[in-house]
């Protein structure tokens, strides 16, 4: 075997960080703070000495691509090497889509994986980054994995690397020996590209594209660029350029890698003017989120995961195989109109795909969504950007009908959720705690209240008993749901990096078929004017607006 690296196993002296603590998705800091002296190792330690015994076994590892992506894998290498495991498969350049890794852990059955990103957050020197662990399974590593490196952190005194100043030539697809360990550097792309052939029909795809039909794919400057290339140019047949901002960049081009309206203000201009494509679509940072839009229509992630879910049948793969249906539980309650009337059942699941794992696992689910954009399959144990405009893409070619088609007869059918989340960034910790401690008080004599022209049904803090393992986790976001099923939602975020972020989510629903073009944030004016009120905003955080509207 070629490059062929013998070194001397060493053992570093350290000692703990107290602000390890995974959130949402894995740990989260400024790069700045992931380059302090043995901060990155500490961790990486930690999850080794916390997921049991992988001797001679494969990881995974790859991340989005992001600032310190390639040296943080150099580190990671040398003490996978040191600590034991008998291979690591990385990606080349060091990069893999957060699916692609998902895809390659389960494919290869592989131990583990570790996945390095801070997804939708900025990149750069002073920005973000981020790392996390996924089981076997190929999915986020549960709560009491996470619990356990946490523990693990603040107890740490040494780790393990090699003596070695080696650098692995990431750019090159070849094998290497790093003292004893193979290190395999593989194509990113190929294997991802590989299973979506098996999902979808990419004849019909193929054909519709070649019968006029256009479409824009923003991937931000971030990882899904290569992959949006060669699956939707390359193979799809769609004209060249159609995949925009298509090179990955360390600091995604100086923006949010984010797939919304706000910060994919490129592709909403386009899909709002008379130029628009048939079909829009935008993914993040590590390419787990999506964003549908149509021809002056934008598709609310709730309301794509309950047409994909609605749909299903027009997948070949998916076809009568749809087994329930999962949403996170700040995700609007389309999905389950769509579970009702298919007779399959529905979960509400905390925040995190890590809670979709188990359901899937189980046999329970096979669609998942989270409001964040986020919407995915059984097919493997993260959410799938690219997965979820394929998918939306074999409905089109099915259907021969347009996007906002679509939209309107499914709220003819099932009615329609308005859904909107404002998001009130880096407001001071402690006045974010307040807020919710104040509501925490307070939900508890909510219910039976009639607070303007609404009632109160419930309201709680949120607690899920996971129904595979029986796993309890409480203080999941405070629910006050009324009597006609809207529902107002309060949480703070757990993927940030400076101060606290609330989120509020609103919901409510609309049966009347000539009452479903409204503008949302009027549909939403009631509850939004009596979020502000009950939670005392403004008072205690000095906030008037929020800072991004989603
Ligand atoms: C956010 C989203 C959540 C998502 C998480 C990770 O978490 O709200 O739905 O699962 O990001 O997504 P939070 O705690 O900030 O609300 V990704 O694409 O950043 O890995
Ligand atoms: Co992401």
């Amino acid at each position: 075997m070629p490059n062929s690296t013998i070194s001397t196993i060493t053992t570093i002296t350290t000692t703990p960080f107290n602000d390890q603590k995974p959130g949402t998705s894995g740990l989260r800091k400024k790069v700045k703070h992931f380059q302090q002296a043995h901060y990155l190792e500490n961790f990486v330690q930690s999850i080794f000495d916390s997921i049991g015994d992988y001797q001679g076994k494969t990881l995974v590892l790859g991340g989005d691509g992001r600032y310190y992506n390639q040296q943080a894998i150099q580190i990671i290498l040398k003490m996978a090497s040191a600590n034991g495991f008998g291979k690591v498969i990385v990606g080349q350049n060091g990069i893999f889509s957060t699916p692609a890794a998902s895809v390659l852990i389960r494919k290869k059955q592989a131990f583990g994986g570790i996945i390095l990103s801070a997804s939708h957050n900025p990149g750069g020197p002073d920005e973000d980054f981020g790392i996390k662990y996924n089981t076997g399974n190929g999915g986020p590593a549960p709560e009491k994995i996470t619990e356990a490196i946490y523990t693990k952190t603040l107890e740490i005194s040494e780790y393990l690397t090699l003596d070695t100043d080696t650098v692995i030539d990431l750019s090159q697809l070849a094998t290497h020996d790093l003292n004893g360990m193979i290190v395999e550097v593989i194509d990113s792309v190929l294997d991802y590209a590989q299973l979506m052939n098996e999902l979808f029909d990419f004849d019909a795809i193929r054909n519709m594209i070649s019968n006029g039909f256009t479409l824009c794919f923003d991937a931000m400057h971030a990882v899904t660029g290569p992959y949006a290339i060669e699956i939707l140019e390359n193979q799809l047949g769609a004209l060249k350029g159609s995949v925009i901002n298509g090179i990955p960049q360390e600091d995604f081009g100086g923006g949010h890698p984010d797939p919304n309206l706000v910060h994919a203000h490129h592709l909403a201009e386009l899909m709002f003017s008379k130029q628009s494509p048939d079909f829009g679509a935008a993914s993040d940072g590590d390419g787990d989120r999506n964003m549908i839009v149509g021809n002056n229509i934008f598709v609310t992630p709730s309301d794509s995961l309950a047409i994909l879910t609605a749909n299903a049948d027009l997948v070949p793969s998916y076809k009568g195989k749809i087994k329930g249906v999962a949403r996170s539980m700040p995700t609007s309650q389309a999905s389950d109109q769509v579970a009702k009337k298919m007779g399959i059942d529905s979960y509400e699941t905390p925040t995190g795909w890590k809670f979709f794992g188990n359901l899937m696992d189980a046999d329970k689910v096979t669609l998942c969504g989270e409001e964040s954009f986020g919407t995915g399959s059984s097919h493997i144990r993260e959410k799938d950007g690219l997965w979820a405009v394929l998918f939306w893409l074999n409905i089109l070619a099915a259907r021969k009908e347009s996007v906002a088609d679509i939209v309107q007869q499914h709220w003819q059918e099932y009615g329609r959720n308005y859904y909107s989340r404002h998001d009130y960034e880096a407001i001071e910790t402690e006045s974010a705690n307040k807020v919710m401690l104040g509501l925490r008080e307070k939900v508890k004599t909510l219910a039976g209240t009639q607070p303007g022209s609404l009632t109160v049904s419930y309201s709680d803090d949120f607690c899920y008993t996971d129904p595979v393992d029986n796993s309890v986790s409480e203080h999941q976001g405070i629910r006050i749901g009324f009597t006609n099923g809207s529902r107002i939602i309060f949480r703070l975020s757990g993927t940030g990096t400076s101060g606290a972020t609330l989120r509020i989510y609103y919901e409510s629903y609309e049966a009347e078929s000539d009452k479903m073009n409204q503008d949302t944030q009027q549909a939403l004016g009631e509850l939004i004017k009596l979020s502000v009120d009950i939670s005392n905003l403004e008072a205690l955080t000095g906030r008037t607006e929020a800072t991004v509207i989603t």
